[in-house]
């Protein structure tokens, strides 16, 4: 069965790939599941008909069959967990790589999520300025334990998974503000993930939204 999942109609980042579409795409690219995309423009994501399937009115959503799915990670988690690919078979290193999914949503994400609003949210705001300087000093924290454990590794445990995958997928929101050059082996880490055929074939077809060709 194909799945379809939800997407902006039209995406404030202008086709850049930092829509939370994007790791489903990536996901669904990655095991070779083809799927369809519903655009949604923001009104329409907020109409019953949408909240019936997202309760906070929000892309990116999965349905396939009777199974509705919400949030990135779980869709990400189901595609991991159904297809081949993006989990290792071992059981012990299949659990460490849902962790790094956590990891990757709760312990990097969030810092991040809040530079996106100290500047968008909160940048006319007379406090704006002394603020920022914690919000990025709070990320540097997270990044410089991710580059450590890192290392020289290509990904966080062994081969490639839905760990680096949501991982990557967070800190590409990094890319506007600089703060991942700080540290080559993860701008590396980045452009790694990048340079797999899934993720340009993803990419691409996000693109291809915002350019009108898709
Ligand atoms: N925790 C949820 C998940 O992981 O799925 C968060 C979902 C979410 O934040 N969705 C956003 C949304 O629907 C789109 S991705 N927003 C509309 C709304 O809330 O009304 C967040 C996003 C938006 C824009 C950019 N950008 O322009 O760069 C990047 C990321």
């Amino acid at each position: 069965m194909i799945p379809t999942i939800t997407a902006f109609e039209s995406s404030p980042d202008r086709g850049q790939g930092l829509a939370r579409d994007m790791r489903v795409r990536w996901a669904l690219e990655e095991v070779g599941q083809p799927y369809e995309v519903r655009l949604l423009s923001f009104s329409a994501m907020k109409e019953p008909a949408h909240r019936a399937l997202h309760p906070f009115g929000q892309i990116p959503t999965y349905e396939e069959g009777d199974l509705v799915l919400f949030e990135s990670g779980a869709i990400v988690l189901h595609i991991a967990q159904h297809h081949a690919g993006l989990l290792p078979d071992d059981a012990n290193a299949q659990a460490r790589a849902i962790a790094w999914m956590f990891a990757a949503l709760n312990t990097v994400e969030s810092p991040i999520l809040e530079l996106q609003t100290a500047k968008f949210q909160e940048g006319d705001k007379p406090w704006a300025a002394q603020r920022l300087p914690l919000v990025l000093d709070r990320i540097r924290h997270r990044l410089g334990d991710l580059s450590t454990r890192l290392g020289e590794a290509d990904w966080l445990d062994g081969a490639f998974s839905a760990g680096d995958l949501m991982m990557v997928g967070v800190l590409l929101r990094l890319k506007a503000s600089g703060l991942l050059d700080e540290y080559p082996n993860l701008a590396a880490y980045v452009a790694r993930a990048k340079a797999r055929p899934a993720f340009k074939r993803a990419f691409d077809a996000q693109w291809a939204v915002f350019a009108g060709t898709g």
